[in-house]
């Protein structure tokens, strides 16, 4: 059956039937759903590169692999694709920016002297299209980030500039909040670390605590910024020792009342990010959430529809954590079409989520707390092959955009007439 929008009803009616006679009310998933936004990274659309024309090798450990054409080279082309993603992914979202994306008129403003006017574009078309914005400093792909070493370097003077660098983010973040109205998250994330075993892991780390409490020295409106830190387990020229772990963030976080970002590809790979949730959100008000897939490592493949993404999306409607959880995507693959990769990422992130709504989550309670743990999986097992599908269609019909694979087309088409005449 093709997918007129008569057929399209027609089996949601049946879902909504299959659904409601296990207590679910689908229209209220819906609406719920509607109301969650997903952060876009901008840095999947250019492979991290951002516009301040250096070397453009990145830094930090990170690296895109790929070679597809397209990229966008400068900010019209990023917010042009950024809108073409925009366009294809049901739902209300958000931008989240790196400080190496500023416009500076081609002139040389170092990462110690940026301020929000350097932002101006991207808050003006953030308005005019009704996203919400967050940001992040970049602790990268710069002269005085060579060493591996940022906020916990052992030179003081190198320190100086990155805490001012950090400074500066965060009032740019709030900047973005006051201008869009809704508050920025913005996310510290350094590279430092070693290679090899180091003899002294304690200092670099005494160092950090001390830079970021210099950072965070000036309280601002938690209605337009949250400051967030992120840990990371390893990376590539810091696999032996990172400054920033996890225990070392989230004990800052919980000291300081921060948020802590928890990235999916920043633990030991049968670590679950979707069992860390409810043991940080005991402790911590709000948490960011940087959904990437990793593959073997910390890879940074597109998000999709995996058991992990779905125990995710099931711990924040489970646990009434949305509105505590803010939800940004982290990856950037280059082997394949950048704005399909963000159209792919993000309606995966939305379709776990509507799974999960769609969870007769009284009935499996009511399972658990008789100890009927048969009874749980079995309904577990059973909710994976209802209509789930059916509901989606809709959900995508009624926002206006793009049913089930028809949203590929527009992509190849817009490849064919922008992506490749660059
Ligand atoms: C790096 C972190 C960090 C970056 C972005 C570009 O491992 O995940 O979040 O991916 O800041
Ligand atoms: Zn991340």
């Amino acid at each position: 059956m093709p997918n007129t929008p008569k057929s399209l009803e027609q089996a949601f009616a049946l879902a909504q039937e299959r659904y409601g006679s296990l207590g679910v009310d689908v229209g209220l998933a819906l609406k719920r759903l509607a109301t969650i936004p997903i952060s876009l990274q901008c840095w999947q659309g250019d492979d991290v590169t951002g516009f301040e024309n250096n070397t453009g090798e990145l830094g930090g450990g990170l690296a895109v692999t790929g070679n597809y054409p397209g990229r966008a080279r400068s900010p019209q082309e990023l917010r042009a694709d950024l809108e073409k993603a925009l366009s294809l992914i049901p739902g209300r979202h958000r931008l989240n920016l790196h400080a190496c994306y500023a416009e500076t008129d081609n002139r040389k403003v170092d990462r110690n002297e940026l301020e929000p006017t350097h932002f101006q574009g991207w808050m003006d078309w953030a308005k005019a299209h009704g996203l919400g914005l967050d940001f992040n400093p970049t602790f990268f792909s710069h002269s005085q980030a060579a060493s591996g070493f940022t906020l916990s370097h052992r030179d003081a003077a190198i320190r100086a500039f990155w805490i001012e660098h950090g400074i500066r983010c965060r009032k740019i973040g709030a900047a973005f909040g006051e201008a869009l109205g809704t508050p920025c998250v913005t996310n510290q994330w350094i590279p430092d670390g070693y290679k090899d075993t180091p003899v002294d892991r304690k200092a670099p780390r005494e160092r950090l605590a001390e830079s970021l409490d210099a950072i965070f020295a000036q309280p601002l409106d938690a209605r337009f910024n949250r400051d967030a830190v992120e840990a990371k387990l390893f990376g590539i020229g810091s696999e032996s020792y990172v400054v920033g772990s996890h225990e070392f963030y989230l004990g800052y976080a919980f000291e300081h009342r921060k948020l802590v970002c928890l990235d999916t590809g920043h633990f030991h790979p049968t670590e679950m990010v979707s069992d860390k949730i409810s043991s940080v959100l005991t402790w911590l008000d709000e948490i960011l959430l940087h959904v990437s897939r990793g593959v073997r490592w910390d890879s940074d493949h597109v998000v999709t529809f995996t058991d992990e993404l779905q125990a995710i999306a099931a711990e924040l409607v489970r646990g009434q954590y949305l509105d505590r959880v803010h939800l940004g995507l982290d990856y950037f693959d280059a082997s394949i079409n950048r704005v399909a990769a963000w159209v792919i990422g993000t309606r995966a992130v939305l379709k776990a989520l509507l799974f999960a709504l769609l969870e007769p989550i009284e009935r499996l309670r009511e399972f658990e707390d008789a100890g009927d743990y048969t009874s749980r999986l079995a309904l577990l097992e059973e909710l994976k092959s209802l209509p789930f599908g059916a509901v989606w269609d809709l959900y995508c019909l009624k926002a206006g955009v793009p049913v089930g694979e028809a949203w590929l087309g527009e992509t190849k088409n817009y490849e064919r007439d922008v992506l490749m005449k660059r």
